[in-house]
């Protein structure tokens, strides 16, 4: 479509306004349709940036390898420019938004030039959904125009919505890499020196320069549902969180919905795709990274998944750990930055225990089987749609959301965080949110392994002051009654033992865990009382068919009181960086498990 032919002039003009500043060769505005899903991909194909897999082994599907420099967030190099620096808060890079927009402007100058502006017209969440959010982006990536089709409601329905003069978030994005005659272009433009992902919370603008990876670029996900939503979200009493929703179903047929925060490359979709091994368990998947909750009319919180499709981690991902994503990306899935078999199918380390003949590694090189390096990238992902999800709960589409019974909260951390526990309160339970930390995982340009806090899983993705953020979760116990509220829960699938072997064995058999968590939530399942919390005995568990020793599941299930003690000191010395804006709550919570630690 032509912008001329736009209903909505004020987007019209727009369009036009950044189009003069961008100096594109053409500006196409995406319908989303299937051809033109095709067309784009065939375009990528013929330039050699996507290759196209065996339609015998992954039909409609792609492989494409980003720019080494390219391979995830970069939270350095991500701002929030908000007026005042308060308001970005302790966590945040903040920058000040006029003189982010100046730089901006100046170093986007032209820079679409030679390439198409693709207008990609996206709306977050179920398109009649109370929450829905659209957005339009400007980008010159066609991967990213291919990829928001996949990841989003996107195209023609949301032109329709957003009818003459209907509200949108501006979304601007551009790879950095002005096309002048004669250049010849990459197979993956970016500027990874001028990588700038800028959000301006108070006029609900995005602008992301530079990179084309995931959330960096797929300005929907992590700057659209999670940092600007977040905004609104306090604004107007509801929440926008880095979670995933399942339902959970007994053998009775019982179902509850769970709400589950992970930091980055810490389970999500994993737990949101789950296979449980006991016998006669279900789960279903109604989202795998992102929820938008909020209270509904029966005082209860309802749970939304704004995106369509999965941008999943691809290392790791195997029949035996995870059979229904093998499902979900059995075909019409793009792939990026794995391995190309010499079969034209897709490989990665953990997807098989010996690798197939590779054609080559994520870096395009032959593949040589005596070098140490990886094939696939540690971040690499694939996208794909939810619909393809073969345990797609059926309230994945429900405008209204899933009622939430019960929010786990989990990081990685090898040692001291038992497997479960529960909290006393939902003051508590907010505590353990507030107190989340984890050890990095590729999914963040940096160190791997480094112990670093990750209040809620957010602590990239809150577009304002984290102590804030804190108060108004706080601030649910008086939206509603809070007898209706979620009970909070946190987990450790990750503790090691001396050797460096997870303890626990984690995917199909957290069912086991969630069995537990499900009979708390109506009071069937037994726990003991322990300074940190509700926790369960060995006893109180499913372990049957299971292989796991009693001094195993002792460890797991151990409260060291001396190492937790030392963790409240750590804790409190960090929440003293939000000062003033610390809920007084969250610190007697501290207080309060300190002293029963003590006793
Ligand atoms: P983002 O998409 O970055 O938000 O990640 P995510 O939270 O969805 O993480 P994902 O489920 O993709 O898992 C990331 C990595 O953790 C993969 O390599 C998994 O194999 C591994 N993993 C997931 N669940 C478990 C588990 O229960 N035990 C162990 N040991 N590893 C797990
Ligand atoms: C994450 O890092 O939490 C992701 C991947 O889900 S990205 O879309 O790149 O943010
Ligand atoms: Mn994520």
């Amino acid at each position: 479509m032509k912008v001329d032919q736009l209903k909505h002039k004020a987007l019209q003009e727009w369009i036009i306004k950044w189009k003069n500043h961008f100096e594109p060769s053409d500006v196409y505005v995406c319908d989303g349709s299937e051809q033109e899903h095709h067309r784009l991909a065939g375009e990528l194909v013929k330039s050699g940036a996507f290759i196209k897999l065996n339609e015998n082994k992954r039909p409609g599907s792609y492989w494409c390898a980003s720019d080494p420099n390219d391979v995830a967030r970069v939270e350095e190099r991500t701002f929030i420019c908000s007026k005042d620096p308060k308001d970005a808060g302790p966590t945040n890079h903040h920058k000040d938004p006029k003189i982010m927009h100046d730089g901006l402007n100046k170093i986007s100058k032209g820079c679409m030039k030679g390439r198409t502006m693709y207008v990609v017209p996206f709306c977050m969440g179920p398109i009649d959904a109370p929450l829905a959010m659209i957005g339009v982006q400007l980008s010159d990536s066609p991967y990213v125009a291919c990829n928001m089709r996949t990841m989003t409601r996107m195209g023609q329905q949301v032109l329709d919505k957003l009818g003459k003069d209907g509200e949108y978030i501006p979304c601007l994005h551009s790879v950095g890499v002005p096309l002048n005659e004669g250049d010849t272009d990459s197979y993956w433009p970016c500027s990874p020196e001028d990588v700038v992902v800028s959000h301006f919370p108070e006029e609900k603008l995005i602008f992301s320069y530079g990179s084309g990876y995931g959330g960096n670029a797929l300005l929907g996900k992590k700057c659209l549902a999670l940092r600007i939503a977040s905004v609104k979200a306090k604004e107007e009493k509801w929440l926008a969180e880095h979670m995933l929703i399942i339902k959970l179903t007994s053998p009775e047929g019982e179902s509850k919905f769970i709400a589950g925060s992970f930091p980055s490359a810490c389970g999500k979709t994993n737990l949101a795709m789950l296979e449980p091994s006991l016998p006669g368990w279900k789960v279903e998947c109604v989202g795998d990274d992102i929820a938008w909750m909020k209270v509904g009319k029966d005082g209860r919180l309802y749970a939304i998944n704004p995106e369509a499709g999965f941008f999943g981690v691809a290392p790791g991902t195997s029949e035996k750990s995870n059979p229904n994503c093998m499902r979900a990306i059995e075909k019409n899935t793009i792939f990026t930055n794995v391995g190309l078999t010499e079969d034209g199918d897709v490989w990665w380390e953990g997807m098989t225990d010996i690798p197939p003949k590779m054609k080559m590694d994520w870096k395009r090189r032959p593949w040589d089987p005596s070098s140490k390096e990886k094939v696939a990238h540690p971040n690499s992902r694939f996208t794909a749609h939810a619909t393809m999800c073969p345990i797609l709960a059926k309230e994945f589409d429900e405008p209204e959301g899933v009622p939430i019974d019960a929010i786990i909260f989990g990081g990685r951390r090898k040692s001291l965080v038992p497997l479960v526990y529960e909290s006393l309160s939902w003051e508590h339970g907010v505590f353990l949110g507030a107190s989340l930390s984890s050890e990095l995982t590729a999914a963040v340009k940096g160190t791997v392994g480094k112990l670093r806090h990750d209040p809620f899983s957010m602590i990239a993705f809150c577009g304002y002051n984290m102590g804030d953020y804190f108060s108004h979760w706080l601030d649910f116990a008086k939206f509603t009654d809070r007898s209706k509220l979620p009970k909070i829960f946190n987990v450790n699938w990750f503790r090691q033992d001396s050797a460096g072997k997870f303890m626990w064995p984690g995917f199909g058999e957290n069912g086991r865990v969630l069995k537990w968590i499900f009979e708390r939530c109506s009071d069937d399942a037994k726990a003991e009382l322990t300074p940190i919390g509700n926790v369960p005995h060995m006893e109180d568990f499913d372990l049957q068919g299971l292989d796991i020793s009693k001094g195993q599941m002792d460890e797991l299930l151990k409260i060291d009181t001396e190492g937790w003690l030392k963790e409240m000191d750590e804790l409190d010395s960090y929440f003293s960086m939000f000062k003033e804006s610390m809920p007084q709550a969250l610190l007697e919570e501290l207080e309060a498990i300190r002293k029963r630690l003590k006793k």
